[in-house]
């Protein structure tokens, strides 16, 4: 499968200033965890602090991937236009979290592009990611 990978803003940062949510890991480590994990697969990563181009990225992988894994970091929470990029891309997409929202902020509860995905993922940091991939494996192969 060709799937493309897609970071929202402060991600790149993940490395910079350890944090409990995030623990240390940097993307560039995240990014070469689900490669490995995946050897099959091939993988476009990108990640953008910008909406703009994560709407661009979104609307031109539709049709150039088989699957979609997003985290919209902050955009998460208050995206319009991510989520409407999401609604008209018609590839298998998961939204994934490093932290578990559920226990964080209550700004952070409500995930406006989530339901714009075919199911989201929230809390076991690179593992949310590794899931996601498994999962649109399953998705491609009908099983799911
Ligand atoms: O848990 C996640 O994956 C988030 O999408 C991460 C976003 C946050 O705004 C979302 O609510 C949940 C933040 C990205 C990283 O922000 C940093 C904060 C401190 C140090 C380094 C990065």
């Amino acid at each position: 499968m060709k799937i493309i990978v897609l970071n929202g803003p402060n991600l790149n940062l993940l490395d910079k200033r350890p944090d409990e949510h995030y623990g240390a890991l940097s993307l560039k480590n995240l990014e070469e965890i689900i490669v490995k994990e995946f050897p099959n697969h091939q993988f476009e990563f990108f990640q953008s602090n910008h909406e703009g181009e994560l709407v661009d990225k979104i609307q031109s992988a539709n049709g150039s991937f088989d699957g979609l894994v997003l985290n919209p970091g902050g955009y998460s929470h208050t995206s319009v236009a991510i989520k409407d990029a999401l609604e008209i891309c018609v590839l298998p997409k998961i939204e994934v979290h490093i932290s578990n929202i559920a226990r964080r902020e209550s700004f952070r509860h409500s995930l406006l592009t989530a339901s714009s995905c075919d199911g989201y993922i929230s809390g076991f940091r690179e593992n949310s990611y590794i899931a996601a991939v498994y999962l649109l494996e399953k998705i491609n192969t009908s099983k799911l």
